[in-house]
């Protein structure tokens, strides 16, 4: 089926070595951390956000997540620190998330995963000219993820959930204009690090993984709006809901994972 991949049974991510062999590379993502194997490095510092300005410009549906987009012509938005060696510019978020239960993260935790889990996608705009050369280098790319466990209702959350049914379908695209990831930081901003990829196809080995410890609460009514949008586009006549969009954890293959405290 060409360069066609999803999360189903004909799609989904055991398939996705035919059209892209790097999913069985050395330095692939998802993986589950270890928190007792992971090495405390001192010499890593904290990571700082500098989200101060509101860059963000619209919500999509991209048929395998959804996505929120950012201006990137310019440093106002950049994470840097811990394990980075110079600002990376914010690109998009996005979520992976599951049908019930505390299935849905992509990386989990001593074998534990959370019901959701939150990617911020930067690009080293210092060494690289474009997002798309930044994605295929193996410093290219550095992405914050944060577990989302479910519990009480998230107090910020419901500004992208409010939205999502104008994002029903895949290709479905909405204006969102100012609004700042930083509220959906958790308190603390302790993470592991290591180097891994992009967990879609195509699955380059660009990421600079940074994952916090801490995860930020979402309600079972919240996480059901994702669960409301669809894979398929407006015209397609199967309707399959949006769910399960995430990668299993992949081998670590040698790999060291860095502890920030
Ligand atoms: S994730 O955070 O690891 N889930 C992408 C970004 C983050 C993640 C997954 C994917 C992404 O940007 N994908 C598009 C990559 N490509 C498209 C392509 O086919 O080839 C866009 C690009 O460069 O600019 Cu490589
Ligand atoms: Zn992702």
């Amino acid at each position: 089926t060409g360069n066609h991949w999803g999360y189903g049974k004909e799609d989904g991510p055991s398939l996705w070595h035919k059209n892209f062999p790097i999913a069985e590379g050395h330095r692939q993502s998802p993986i589950d951390i270890i928190p007792h194997e992971a090495s405390h490095d001192r010499s890593l510092g904290p990571i700082i956000l500098n989200y101060d300005r509101c860059t963000s410009i619209n919500l999509s549906n991209n048929g395998h997540s959804v996505v929120v987009e950012f201006d990137d012509s310019d440093d106002r938005s950049v994470i840097e620190g811990g394990p980075l060696d110079n600002p990376y510019r914010l690109k998009q978020f996005h979520f992976h998330w599951g049908g019930k239960g505390c299935e849905g993260s992509e990386h989990t935790v001593a074998g534990n995963g959370y019901a959701s889990e939150l990617h911020l996608v930067h690009w080293n705009a210092v060494k690289y000219r474009t997002f798309g050369e930044a994605a295929t280098a193996p410093d290219g790319l550095a992405v914050l993820g944060i577990f989302l466990d479910t519990g009480d209702e998230h107090r910020w959350l419901h500004i992208i959930t409010d939205a999502l049914y104008m994002v029903k379908y895949k290709g479905s695209v909405t204006n969102f204009k100012g609004f700042n990831p930083k509220c959906l930081l958790p308190s603390s901003l302790h993470y592991w690090t290591y180097l891994g990829s992009l967990t879609t196809p195509p699955l380059h080995e660009s990421v600079i993984w940074i994952v916090l410890k801490e995860p930020i609460m979402t309600s079972e009514k919240q996480l059901g709006k994702f669960r409301m949008l669809l894979f398929n586009g407006e015209e397609e006549d199967q309707r399959a809901h949006m769910e399960n969009n995430f990668r299993p954890p992949q081998p670590l293959k040698g790999r060291k994972v860095r502890s920030s405290d």
